[in-house]
């Protein structure tokens, strides 16, 4: 196996006998399997849709779906990649027989025959030889796949965001294209930023219409008496869902991880069984899951291989997946039928507490727009000196704990802009606010790095500056799986410069395609908390 696609792989260079993540080298062959096959798919969508042909709305999922599964901390379960790939390889045969085959790569000519190792072994990330078109071939599927798991999430609403379907295959079909220089490659890792930024738009209207806009919320840490669902991930419709299912059943629900959002959006807190947030970032999950003692739901990554002790308590459902861990599927309305879990927490005891007290968050573009005046005021006074955009993800890595030092160490009249999960490296500080405007202002899941563009557009515009970076803004991203990589492809196509990356820069970046990132856009990484906090401020 050779797979470099998030930032804890091994060496910072490559994981080649297991996934530092728990993917065994079998699961890794099969999920470069599907991506080939996915690849083969959307050269024939792309084909057809180039002959004015209508493409079904189940191959624009099945592209999605098979992109999602093969995140960092999706899919574990290798009967669940084989059934995508042999449904993949159907739906590839079906539409090559309505094209001729003319220039029809081998990925959408395959029909599985042979043995799936050592075809996996030919088509994986080191079956492109030169390193530069490797590396921006693999930038560009790892935005795809981020831009993937928001369609999903778009999708699960019954909407879908304009033109990123057929963007999204074409440009996958595209990294199948010998003929493309690696200038041509630049400019299509760029382009998909611009549908990165619609995908996140799309998904921010469809959340936001169902559930209303977050708004400023004190989030319960603490335990109830009861027992309980714990629900991570980001699907906010399974939430919706599973919400429905418990309210008036004597059963609650947490959330855990990226899910925390979920409280912030008024639709949820009507619920009253919705107690509270329990826990912190995915990676602590073997103990925080163990330690909730009733049934776990993963409605999308991060999932950690689980311990035994809590391994029959574990759910899946859409991307996700784990061998022997029960899989909770949609029918074709999209329904969830989530009463295993209900059962299942009445016969566990109540979560043990783990901690008290309250979070504040839900500081998301359409509340701290409803605060502009008090914003633009403190900037303009001098209260506010600088913004300090520190979204992203959370992880394992020792290293992250510059990010907990960092966020201590910030001036005091500094304000931190987050989303994503990187936020629990501080968001349990006692940061403090100023003039009534708190230190740490989340607006959510990782997806929601479009609320702070968001902002960072409406200050801009309030502020009448020509140059979006000329906002008292710095940037220190931490990022983990693909997710982020959509994430920095959208904030590159807006314009923003000079973001900082850590705690190491990806390993799929060769030495070339990282120059172009630093030269064109001022791409660093991160140096110790004081060298940074000299460089951002003086
Ligand atoms: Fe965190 Fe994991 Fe949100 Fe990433 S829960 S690192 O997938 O998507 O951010
Ligand atoms: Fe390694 Fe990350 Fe790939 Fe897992 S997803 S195999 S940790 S590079």
């Amino acid at each position: 196996m050779f797979c470099y696609q998030c930032q804890e792989t091994a060496g910072c260079t490559g994981c080649t006998r297991a996934g530092v993540c728990g993917k065994s080298a079998r699961t890794a062959a099969l999920q470069d399997l599907l991506v080939y096959v996915t690849r083969g798919l959307c050269q024939l969508t792309t084909a057809l849709r180039n002959q004015g042909e209508a493409i079904i709305p189940e191959d624009d999922r099945l592209v999605t779906e098979n992109l999602f599964v093969t995140i960092t901390n999706a899919n574990f379960d290798d009967d669940a990649l084989q059934a995508r790939i042999r449904a993949t390889l159907e739906r590839n045969a079906a539409l090559r027989s309505r094209l001729d085959g003319a220039g029809l790569s081998a990925a959408a000519r395959w029909d599985g025959s042979g043995d799936w190792d050592d075809k996996a072994q030919a088509v994986g990330v080191l079956s492109t030889a030169d390193e530069d078109i490797r590396s921006l071939r693999e930038l560009i599927t790892y935005g795809l796949k981020g831009m993937a798991a928001y369609n999903h999430h778009v999708n699960a609403y019954g909407k879908s965001a304009s033109g990123v379907d057929a963007f999204l295959q074409a440009a996958l079909a595209k990294t199948l294209d010998d003929s493309l220089t690696a200038e041509e490659l630049t400019a299509l890792a760029l382009e998909t930023g611009k549908y990165g930024v619609d995908v996140m738009a799309a998904l921010d209207e469809a959340n936001t219409s169902a559930y209303g806009h977050p708004e400023v919320t004190r989030v319960n840490l603490g335990v109830r008496d009861n027992p309980a669902i714990l629900v991570s991930g980001h699907d906010l419709h399974d939430l919706e869902q599973l919400l429905e299912q418990t309210v008036g059943t004597g059963v609650d629900v947490y959330t855990h991880g990226e899910m925390l959002p979920a409280h912030y959006y008024p639709a949820f807190q009507k619920y009253p069984n919705f107690v509270g947030n329990y826990g912190n970032a995915w990676w602590q999950q073997k103990e925080e899951f163990e330690a909730f003692r009733g049934p776990i739901l993963l409605t999308t990554n991060c999932l950690v291989p689980p311990k035994d002790s809590y391994k029959n308590r574990l759910y899946t459902t859409g991307a996700v997946g784990f061998p022997g861990c029960p899989h909770i599927g949609a029918d074709r309305q999209g329904h969830k039928d989530f009463s295993a879990l209900i059962t299942h927490a009445r016969r566990c005891p109540s979560p043990i507490e783990l901690e008290q007290g309250t979070l504040v968050g839900g500081f998301a573009h359409n509340q701290v727009l409803a605060l502009a005046d008090q914003v633009v005021e403190a900037v303009k006074s001098g209260a506010i000196r600088k913004f300090v955009v520190m979204a992203g993800c959370d992880g394992r890595a020792k290293s992250r704990d510059y990010y907990t030092e960092f966020a201590k160490a910030l001036p005091q009249d500094t304000v931190i802009l987050t989303a994503g999960c990187a936020k629990y490296k501080y968001n349990k500080l006692e940061l403090s606010d100023i003039n009534g405007i708190p230190r740490v202002l989340d607006a959510g899941q990782c997806n929601d790095s479009y609320s702070l563009a968001v902002i960072a557009l409406k200050l801009q515009e309030i502020f009448g500056l020509d140059d979006i970076n000329d906002l008292p803004i710095v940037y220190n991203i931490a990022w983990y799986e693909q997710k982020a990589v959509i994430v920095l492809l959208a904030l590159l196509h807006l314009g923003v410069k000079n973001i900082h990356l850590g705690p190491t820069l990806p390993a799929f970046l060769s030495p070339n395609v990282a120059k172009v990132l630093t030269d064109t856009f001022g791409i660093a990484g991160i140096g110790t908390v004081e060298e940074d906090l000299n460089r951002f401020f003086g």
